[in-house]
């Protein structure tokens, strides 16, 4: 029995590695559908593709050629070049439907709308899987203290991934399927600031999701043929040999790789159709090639949010915020305003690309065109615009459903609900109470949504210009040390903020739930496209850009909770600022200060806002604002501790001298504290 499947085994790797040579040797291919046969474009394949929807006369020859490697070496059972058109979207969510894959939420509060249920072993984007592949180590990672575990980010060499994705994972991995060549913006068409990608993938979810996050279909096609416009960033992916456990989701968990090759403009990813995974517009084109590209070229590919924010004299100014994953982007990019005739509108609330333009104003578009929200504890109470869009033309994944075909997940706080009456079938199939000890919706399910049904949606999120950014913010979840908001002295000094912002993170452990407060740079630790001491210099680069007004850059922190310590035995810390709708008095002062306010006083660590300056009009109960602002040396001795250990650790060659100058100011000023 051993014998027979090791034997089975070496088989299946014989063919694998022959397999290139393999199918380099085959006869010519005839694309049935397509005007023109894939001979008459010079190329040789394995066998007859047909193009069962859209033409390759549709692209450019390089993108066709892009095309034509992939499928020799995929082998799907046809090709299907996407329009992106209404009627070719209804086609694939009537098969999605008919297939499993998707369910309809019938429920009439719900338009459009649809729930996809994933194997429970393809749940969230996976970090240990994800490379970036430069040809030296040192180009993508920075060098470690000896004996430490790296932390920011994963290299594996060109040659390496080559190997493991063109000859182990991806030759016939989509054998029996359509491959659907989706041809995408992230941007607005034309726009100075917008870039173009081609995603290859075996996943009729992933087209309906792209359709939803990117500009999708023949608009992208016919601007690139007319253009002239020749990059383009390749965008491979399959969910995989290996059906999984439900044929509905097809996936191969124990193989899943996700890689990037920022030199080649390139990524493939194989073996999970899950968000970041599988959307390659978004955290591997949107964030990890562009933030690479944008060193070379000189702007900026970040991990934020961009919201408009009106005054009550109708004064607009921008704003770009970086936050960690689950810190509430989302929350704050559709914020509802408590304070009388203050409006926020939202750009985008995950990614922001950022160019100087020639009057030296910082210009920054939402490269994507929806939403991929975390669902759970969404509601009319925490962002109640979200809540809005998120009810017609929606995708969810790993939702509750209702007998009733009403879509639940913990915090909506549907009142029309009664959850002692309706059945409810969590996200993994079971039977669903309000005792049991699993939850309906799985933590990291989504919504996914297009921008333009949000109410709030700024009136100016598809300039093609770009919107003017006056301040950026910085910000984490962090229960202790950090005041509700302070402003960086200066560029540099801000740079530094970035570098060392930290955020208290949950996760599962064999011990049980831990928490702890990880570093996160930039809110990028994930998604950074090369070296990190690169990046961070990159940032003190655009800093020196020529005639640039520099935006203010700000530090702010909504989770800081009251000190234990000087709490009765037993009790929990609450947290000492309301937060959400109330964020908008932080905001206020932020505005004030990008006009030079005089409300703002120095601190040890930055400037915080002048006593009687941050308007706390109104607020019940009342904030302690003492605590909420409170700098104690014992904490910040830590803190700067902490920051120096990291960057020891971390990036002991390539942290750039002006950052080492800055942590020596801090550590200096911080000792002299009484
Ligand atoms: O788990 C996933 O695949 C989604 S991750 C994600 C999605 C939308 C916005 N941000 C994130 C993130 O991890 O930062
Ligand atoms: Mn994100």
């Amino acid at each position: 029995m051993i014998f027979s499947s090791l034997r089975h085994l070496f088989l299946l790797e014989q063919v694998s590695a022959s397999r290139l040579s393999y199918l380099t040797h085959m006869a010519s291919t005839q694309f049935i559908g397509g005007r023109r046969r894939a001979s008459e474009y010079g190329l040789q394949l394995k066998r007859t593709f047909s193009v069962i929807h859209g033409s390759l006369d549709w692209l450019t020859p390089e993108a066709r050629e892009y095309v034509v490697e992939k499928a020799r070496l995929c082998q799907p059972e046809n090709i299907h070049v996407c329009d992106g058109s209404e009627a070719e979207n209804a086609a694939l969510v009537d098969q999605m439907v008919r297939a499993g894959t998707l369910k309809k939420i019938t429920s009439d509060k719900f338009e459009n709308c649809y729930l996809a249920l994933t194997d429970k072993r393809d749940i969230a984007r996976v970090e240990r899987k994800t490379y970036i592949c430069m040809e030296k180590e040192k180009d993508a990672c920075p060098t470690v203290r000896f004996g430490s575990k790296a932390f920011l980010g994963n290299w594996m060499s060109v040659e390496s991934m080559d190997f493991q994705m063109n000859r182990l994972r991806f030759p016939n991995s989509m054998a029996g399927r359509t491959m659907y060549v989706i041809p995408f913006s992230m941007g607005p068409v034309g726009s100075p600031l917008a870039k173009y990608g081609f995603e290859l993938t075996d996943s009729p979810y992933v087209v309906s999701s792209m359709r939803i996050m990117t500009r999708m279909g023949k608009s992208v096609l016919d601007y690139l043929q007319q253009s002239g416009e020749k990059q383009f960033i390749r965008c491979l992916h399959s969910v995989g040999r290996s059906l999984g456990m439900l044929s509905s989701w097809p996936c191969d968990p124990e193989n899943t790789l996700i890689a990037h090759f920022p030199h080649r403009n390139e990524v493939c990813s194989y073996g999970s159709g899950y968000g970041g995974n599988s959307l390659l517009g978004k955290k591997c084109f949107a964030l990890r090639l562009a933030s690479s590209l944008a060193q070379r070229e000189m702007w900026l590919a970040e991990h934020m949010l961009i919201l408009g924010i009106t005054n009550p004299e109708g004064k607009k100014k921008y704003i770009a915020a970086a936050f960690p994953s689950a810190c509430g982007k989302t929350n704050l990019a559709m914020l509802k305003p408590t304070l009388p005739g203050w409006k926020v509108e939202c750009v985008g609330d995950d990614i922001a690309w950022m160019r100087f333009d020639s009057e030296g104003n910082l210009r920054g578009i939402n490269p994507e065109s929806g939403f991929f929200g975390v669902v759970p504890g969404t509601s009319m109470k925490t962002n109640p615009y979200a809540m809005k869009a998120i009810h017609k033309n929606t995708i969810f994944t790993n939702v509750a459903m209702t007998k009733d075909g009403d879509a639940y997940w913990e915090g909506m706080e549907d009142e029309d609900l009664d959850l002692d009456e309706v059945e409810v079938t969590s996200w993994d199939h079971r039977r669903w109470t309000r005792e049991s000890e699993f939850t309906a919706a799985h933590k990291n399910s989504r919504f996914c949504s297009p921008a333009h049904q949000l109410e709030i949606i700024d009136p100016a999120w598809e300039d093609p210009k770009g919107v003017p950014i006056e301040a950026i913010l910085f910000g984490g979840r962090r229960e202790r040390v950090v005041p509700l908001v302070y402003e960086s002295n200066d560029w540099t000094h801000g740079v530094f903020t970035g570098a060392s912002m930290r955020s208290l993170t949950t996760a599962a452990s064999l011990e049980g739930t831990v928490r702890r407060v990880n570093h996160d740079p930039f809110a990028m630790r994930p998604f950074l496209g090369y070296n990190c001491g690169q990046y961070f210099q990159h940032w003190l680069d655009m800093g020196k850009v020529a005639n640039a007004k520099l935006p203010k850059i700000f530090y702010v922190n909504w989770f800081r909770k009251e000190e234990r310590s000087k709490l009765p035995g037993g009790q929990d810390p609450k947290f000492l600022w309301p937060g959400f709708g109330e964020n908008s008095r932080v905001l206020e002062w932020i505005f004030r200060r990008t006009d030079n306010e005089d409300v703002a006083i120095s601190s040890p660590i930055g400037l915080v806002p002048k006593y009687g300056a941050l308007n706390i009009e109104g607020l019940t109960p009342a904030v302690d604002m003492e605590n909420l602002f409170a700098i104690r040396k014992d904490d910040w001795v830590r803190e700067v501790q902490g920051i120096r250990e990291f960057f020891e650790d971390q990036l002991p060659e390539d942290l750039p001298g002006p950052l080492w100058t800055e942590l020596k100011k801090l550590e200096d000023r911080v000792a002299s504290m009484p």
